[in-house]
């Protein structure tokens, strides 16, 4: 079949290319141009940001360098195939039939469900949506989630639960400076979303009262009036201290909780009977402070609150969120100008991704697997029978564990690296080593990728064309700039080819991204992320629109919830949330809490980053944020190496003394692989409501690198 490869035209006579895209990291999606010029020895490259409502024509360092890994000479260029046991260059034609024929395979000696799909929020909207469509069509497996599992699960069910709808800003970004006083829960956004910052010193600018809660001073907090330094896993606890303060002062709005939600007397009656010093024992935040910010929000006529994933990681993550929701319900902060809830999503398209099927109980527009009307409905879309559609399968970690149990024989990843970003690593490593089938689509040999039997090359941002969903909920283009190099292909692509070699090409014959999206916006017509009336034309015209758009002359919706909640009845709904967290906690053996995030200038498990010359230069390996007086105490100096140990396994990392952070509390970056993966320490204890790991909470021991190696030399030679 003749399919349309590139939207552009290129030769690689022409001296220069103008290229207009979107960075490919986080979920601002901020514009850019990037200027190849080819008339000097080596090519040369420039990058100007693109004014738009967004990032309003800023980029940080992250954007300004994103060409590097794009160009690099690393980039995977042909598919690739295990045979005695390396990877070997083959042509397209064997991948394809080798994925093929294996698949069918194992799935006539093994049933349907023994292989697992494994997806990623960088994906474009179109190759999500297929990526959902492949497994339920073309492999008819239960089996499919995505890394967005380990991001937006715990905000994602919190807002559906207590909104109706899951979309990560309730409004735009224009409302922020309106905001009397902004909560910045577990949210680094200094460093995570840079390009935002402006918006929240212009808000203190304007005289309003930030308030961040982080267990470090982060680069964030740094503009905070008040910082709650909250110990590990305590945020549900110290929201219900908060609400108390707000409950007994009188500070509710008693007007529009009583028109607009349900649930607040049983809150009421919860939060009521606690009692404030024992919230500041579990918190180690002290009642003055709690108070201090519980009545400065609660007095402002308007006011903000964003999480993001310190609050979300934990096992109780989604209940976490809820609090953080009763309480901007219980002050009337939402639906208006100044107003809103912000999960702060994180991958460029963390949005998007997570709304058109990569998600093991979801149909496309955020339809239910379950729900015999949305099967129907997907199903028709598709042209096949309901009853074809398999029902839903696990979460992403799940998956990892009946890949490990022999469960599920084969696993195709395409747009994750998980053996680096899951929890407990040394199971998800174990797993893919026991694998009897592991394909991966990628732009490199990640870590994953070096274990795999079959690579596909694909195609990076300033090649493929796509939509992408940035983090208010806004739809945007991003066109292709220049051909992809050697033979990589579109993840789109590939999918379409693998469905032609198992026999299903008239379910997936689309030529151009352009078609995908034509038949997205008619799945999700209906549904609860309806972008029907969303099209290529409109996108190129106008510069990005929000969802829910159900026609085509809809102007799209930035603001949601202004007279009623997407619940049946419009109401929004309380949850009374328990202050005892179920996380993991320090005992003598393991005395100090550890948790994990960012940096600037990597990102997530840095397959890109680590790729870049400049971004690489700036942080070059792992470190260990630890309190001078907690260092003093493990004997570790700064600058030096330490290992830090839990049940379930050990990170390499060098000591940067930090007097910002908890006397004990660790933290670690999450972007080096190997001995310096933080997530061969970490716990994969689920949350109940929505399977998130409980990243951010881990009990830990800390010493001097050489001690430890003494220590493993002496059990070894006990065990000679
Ligand atoms: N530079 C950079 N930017 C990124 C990314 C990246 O890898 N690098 N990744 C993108 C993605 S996918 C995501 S999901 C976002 C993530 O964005 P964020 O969630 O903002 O990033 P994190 O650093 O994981 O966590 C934020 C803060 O939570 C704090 N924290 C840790 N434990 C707790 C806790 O128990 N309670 C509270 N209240 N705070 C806690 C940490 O100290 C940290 O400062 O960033 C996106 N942007
Ligand atoms: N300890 C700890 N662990 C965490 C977190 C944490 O805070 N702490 N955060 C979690 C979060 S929020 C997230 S989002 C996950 C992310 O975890 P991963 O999904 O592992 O994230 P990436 O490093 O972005 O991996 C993406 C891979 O896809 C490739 N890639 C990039 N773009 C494309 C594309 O368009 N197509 C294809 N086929 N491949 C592409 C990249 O080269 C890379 O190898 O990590 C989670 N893990
Ligand atoms: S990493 Fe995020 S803030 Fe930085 S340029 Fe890219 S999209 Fe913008
Ligand atoms: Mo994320």
């Amino acid at each position: 079949m003749e399919r349309q490869v590139d939207t552009i035209t290129f030769s690689v006579e022409q001296a220069k290319q103008v290229m207009t895209t979107q960075c490919p990291f986080c979920s601002v999606q901020c514009k850019m141009e990037v200027v190849e010029d080819r008339s000097g020895r080596r090519p040369s490259y420039q990058v100007t940001a693109i004014p738009n409502k967004a990032s309003e024509g800023r980029l940080c360092v992250k954007g300004m360098n994103a060409y590097q890994h794009a160009v690099s000479r690393e980039r995977l260029l042909h598919p690739m195939i295990r045979k005695n046991g390396s990877l070997t260059r083959v042509s397209w034609e064997e991948a394809l039939e080798a994925v093929g024929s294996r698949f069918a395979q194992l799935q006539a000696e093994h049933g349907v469900h023994t292989l697992g799909l494994y997806g990623g929020g960088s994906l474009t909207n179109e190759s999500a949506y297929l990526l959902g469509k492949f497994a339920r069509v073309a492999l008819q497996t239960k089996y499919i989630d995505y890394n967005g599992r380990f991001c937006m699960s715990a905000a994602a069910s919190a807002g559906v639960k207590t909104f109706g709808i899951d979309r990560g800003l309730t409004n735009t970004m224009s409302d922020i400076p309106l905001a009397e006083c902004i909560i910045l829960a577990g949210t680094n956004i200094a460093e995570c979303q840079p390009t935002l910052m402006p918006y929240f010193t212009r808000a203190k600018d304007n005289g309003a009262v930030i308030i961040v809660i982080d267990p470090r001073v982060s680069a964030t907090a740094s503009i905070a009036d008040i910082h709650l330094q909250v110990k590990p896993g305590m945020d549900a606890a110290l929201v219900n201290g908060m609400l108390k303060v707000i409950l007994d002062e009188k500070l509710t709005d008693e007007s529009f909780i009583a028109a607009r939600t349900k649930g607040f007397s049983a809150v009421k009656e919860h939060v009521d009977a606690l009692n404030l010093e024992e919230i500041a024992g579990y918190t180690g935040v002290s009642v003055e402070l709690i108070r201090k910010a519980a009545i400065s929000f609660g007095k402002a006529r308007t006011g903000m609150v964003f999480t993001a994933r310190g609050v979300e990681q934990h096992a109780d993550g989604h209940m976490a969120v809820r609090n953080f929701l009763n309480m901007v319900l219980a002050t009337g902060k939402i639906g208006k100008a100044g107003c809103g809830y912000g999960a702060v999503t994180g991958q460029g398209n963390g949005q998007g991704g997570r709304e058109h099927g990569q998600k093991a109980d979801q149909l496309p527009g955020y339809r239910l697997i379950e729900n015999p009307d949305d099967r129907a409905y997907i199903a028709g879309v598709w042209g096949i029978e309901p009853e074809e559609l398999p029902s839903k399968g696990v979460s992403a970690y799940e998956m990892m564990e009946l890949v490990h149990s022999g469960d599920i024989k084969g696993l195709f990843v395409m747009g994750s690296n998980p053996i680096v970003s899951n929890p407990n690593a040394t199971l998800v490593e174990e797993a893919l080593e026991r694998a009897e089938f592991l394909v991966v689509a990628d732009m490199f040999l990640s870590e994953t990728a070096k274990l795999a039997d079959i690579v596909l090359p694909v195609s990076a941002y300033l090649e493929n064309e796509g939509t992408m969903t940035n983090l208010e909920g806004r739809v945007l283009l991003r066109p292709a700039g220049r051909p992809a190099p050697g033979e990589a292909r579109h993840d789109w692509q590939i999918l379409c080819d693998l469905a032609s070699s198992l026999g299903k090409e008239k379910y997936f014959s689309f030529r151009q991204p352009e078609d995908i999206f034509n038949e997205l916006r008619l799945a999700s017509r209906g549904g609860i992320a309806d972008y029907y009336g969303i099209t290529y034309d409109r996108l190129r015209k106008e510069e990005g629109i929000y969802w829910p758009c159900p026609a085509l002359d809809h102007p799209g919706t930035p603001r949601l919830f202004g007279e009623s909640f997407a619940h049946q009845d419009g109401l929004a709904v309380f949850q009374t949330v328990d202050s005892l967290s179920p996380a993991e906690q320090p005992t003598e053996e393991y005395p100090l809490y550890m948790t994990n995030g960012r940096m600037l200038s990597h990102y997530l498990t840095g397959v890109q980053t680590r790729r870049s010359p400049v971004l690489t230069a700036r942080e070059i390996e792992n470190i260990l944020e630890i309190h001078p007086l907690t260092a003093q105490k493990h004997r570790l100096e700064d600058g030096v190496l330490a290992s830090v140990q839990s049940s379930r396994g050990t990170v390499i990392v060098r000591t940067k003394l930090n007097s910002g952070i908890r006397e004990d509390t660790l933290f670690i970056p999450m972007h080096w692989g190997d001995a310096q993966n933080v997530n061969r320490a970490t716990n994969a204890l689920l949350d109940p409501n929505c399977r998130m790991p409980d990243f951010k909470t881990s009990a830990v021991k800390v010493q001097p690198l050489a001690e430890y190696l003494q220590e493993l030399r002496e059990k070894e030679l006990m065990t000679e």
